[in-house]
């Protein structure tokens, strides 16, 4: 009887004695001490014991289980302690080995070129105007002296909503919202996103603009010449000139295109500029009379300058990048060159 006891006290020391893991010792402890275990089958059979040694056989039982579940909350400290001893070992960090620099992230090509043509025209005292991207038919086009069914519409055509909701194929709305407030003069720069129904190696669905705006007595072309003149003094090489060309914008007239001597080349002539040692890098004019009456101005007292440009195009020619998609790739291999840190 007390053999029974004893057998299942020495059999529990040496299988505890030999487990290596909580998971395992877990397990046992079941085994042993669980409803079904060896333990409670021992109680279970007290009814094959005579009566008169059953009190002292469930003595020696319920003492042998007192000392089997302490034996496993020893024997679980244990190895929880050692397991956490040896989990902190395999993590120990060498403080002596060299630290792993992180990577950062660089400005894009585009926002490179935006801020410095931002940077020049606050330079000249420009302000910034921001308007919504998406805007009305008569703010995209009409006050722009685009009426319905112009030609002009089909250069900057866009995607409508409605009839009358699009996605502005310009920046320009935002100015004529800034002409209708009638605080005089105006000077400002709208940067920002723009839509065209376009889609090949030099232009893109969304690309970037900014258009500058001056609405003063007095101003000239004289004065839009000094201005882009600046503008391209600070974006590109000290020699790089500028030249007129006449061109037609309905918001503007006169009107003119404007381009920079070839940045590769020099003005000597070669493959990017087609040999003729220029390069046409945006549009401007003095804004029409026409734009101004309809925003409420006088334009026998007040005169505008305009300019629009690609922030896009400007990149691709600062850089020589042939194809426009490639600035929208995140191609990291690609934008790592403009921005090193
Ligand atoms: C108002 C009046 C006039 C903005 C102008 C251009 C000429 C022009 C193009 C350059 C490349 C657009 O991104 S592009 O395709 N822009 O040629 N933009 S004058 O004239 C304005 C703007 C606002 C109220």
């Amino acid at each position: 009887m007390a053999s029974k006891t004893e057998e299942l006290r020495q059999r529990v020391l040496s299988e505890i004695e030999g487990v290596r893991s909580v998971k395992a010792l877990s397990e046992l402890k079941v085994a042993y001490l669980g409803k079904n275990g060896a333990i409670k089958a021992l109680l279970r059979g007290m009814k094959d014991i005579p009566a008169e040694n059953r009190a002292e056989f469930g003595k020696a039982v319920n003492e042998l289980s007192d000392d089997v579940s302490a034996l496993f909350e020893q024997k679980e400290a244990a190895l929880k302690k050692k397991e956490l001893q040896e989990k902190f070992a395999s993590q120990a960090v060498d403080i002596t080995l060299p630290g792993k620099r992180p990577l950062s992230g660089g400005l894009h090509p585009l926002t490179i070129v935006k801020n410095k043509i931002i940077d020049a025209f606050i330079g000249m005292g420009f302000e910034i105007f921001e308007g919504p991207e998406i805007d009305s038919d008569y703010y995209c086009f009409q006050a722009l002296n685009i009426p319905k069914d112009h030609p002009a519409r089909d250069m900057q055509d866009t995607f409508y909503f409605t009839d009358n909701i699009l996605l502005r194929p310009h920046t320009s709305p935002g100015q004529v919202r800034s002409m209708e407030k009638g605080k005089l003069p105006i000077k400002i720069l709208s940067p920002g996103r723009v839509y065209r129904a376009d889609d090949d190696a030099s232009h893109s669905p969304m690309f970037h603009q900014i258009e500058g705006l001056v609405v003063d007595k007095g101003v000239s072309l004289c004065d839009l010449k000094g201005l882009l003149d600046e503008f391209v003094r600070v974006i590109f090489d000290g020699d790089t000139e500028t030249r007129f060309r006449p061109s037609y914008f309905p918001f503007t007239e006169p009107s003119v295109e404007v381009d920079v001597t070839c940045c590769k080349c020099h003005g000597k002539g070669c493959g990017l500029c087609k040999g003729t040692g220029w390069i046409e890098i945006l549009g401007a004019g003095v804004v029409n009379k026409n734009v101004l009456k309809m925003s409420g101005i006088d334009p026998d007292i007040y005169s505008g300058l305009a300019f629009g440009l690609g922030i896009e195009r400007v990149t691709m020619i600062k850089y020589g990048i042939p194809d426009i998609r490639t600035l929208f790739e995140s191609n990291l291999k690609f934008l790592e060159q403009f921005d090193r840190r």
